[in-house]
């Protein structure tokens, strides 16, 4: 898992308005039936308006990322819920946000990233709702994945839950991942994958999916005006030049896409 960096947050924060119309110019979603259609099929209304849901920094490890918590705040904010960011850190704060009624609560360490649902106890992974909402932008930007190449970099813990997804929604998948026993781990849990060179893979496929910490690897070059990239990989595996042929076809930023699929499956 990348450890996002204050201006990494910073920067969504500021831009997020900007990154959801590039996101519905591509794929005609905006964040919150992004993440309606991600939780459901067909896509259920979750009461997301006016919602309370606290936010927790958490000191422990690495410590606190200056702008975290605000930033998962600011997303929340974006879709009508009614968030906040906890004045106290850890225990505390999770006790502050119980004591404030949150129905909600977002906290993450170097480890894990999760909801916290106060009034069913249910809890969610921030890993595959990342992988399942990208996905969701990656099909509704393709026009759907039945029967399409997809090529998808890495099978680290969002690689293989969009691996899932992907193969569930009828792509065939190609799978670029040089440890051979990540590689092997996914076959052998039976997941339809065609491993392929890099080369390979970006010559047949024109959807990619980059869920690599690796920066930088795919240049102009390999891209066309038909390649769709989802891009949750943090930083993109897409140099600047091919980032500036991809335009909003590079669908890339660091939290709102997995916050946004945390809320709802915290409240389907
Ligand atoms: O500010 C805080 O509360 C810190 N404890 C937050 C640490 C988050 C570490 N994880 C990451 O930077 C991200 C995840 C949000 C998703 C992938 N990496
Ligand atoms: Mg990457």
């Amino acid at each position: 898992m990348t450890r996002l960096t204050t201006d990494d947050v910073k920067a969504l924060s500021d831009r997020l308005g900007e990154f959801e119309a590039g996101l519905r110019d591509i794929t005609g979603l905006g964040l919150r039936e992004l993440a309606m259609s991600t939780v459901a099929h067909p896509p259920v209304c979750v009461p997301l308006y006016g919602a309370r849901v606290a936010a927790v920094p958490v000191t422990s490890g690495e410590g606190v990322i200056d702008g975290f918590s605000d930033c998962v705040v600011a997303i929340l904010r974006h879709f009508g819920c009614d968030a906040w960011v906890t004045a106290q850190p850890d225990v505390r704060g999770i006790q502050e946000a119980y004591d404030a009624a949150a129905e909600v609560v977002f906290l993450a360490d170097d480890h894990r990233f999760i909801a916290l649902n106060t009034g069913n106890g249910r809890c969610v992974d921030d890993d595959p709702a990342t992988a399942d909402g990208y996905v969701t932008a990656l099909e509704a930007a393709a026009g759907g994945l039945f029967s399409r190449d997809v090529l998808l970099l890495g099978l680290g813990p969002v690689g293989r839950a969009a691996a899932r997804r992907l193969v569930r929604r009828g792509a065939k998948v190609e799978v670029v991942e040089p440890d051979q026993a990540r590689l092997q781990a996914a076959l052998d849990i039976g997941l339809k994958l065609r491993p392929v060179t890099l080369a390979e893979g970006l010559a047949r496929c024109e959807l990619i999916f980059d869920a690599t910490p690796s920066a930088g690897f795919i240049d102009a070059g390999d891209v066309s005006s038909s390649t769709v990239a989802a891009v949750p990989g943090m930083p993109s595996a897409f140099t600047a030049a091919a980032q500036d042929v991809l335009g909003a076809r590079h669908i890339h930023e660091p939290l709102a896409i997995g916050v946004a699929v945390m809320m709802a499956r915290a409240l389907v």
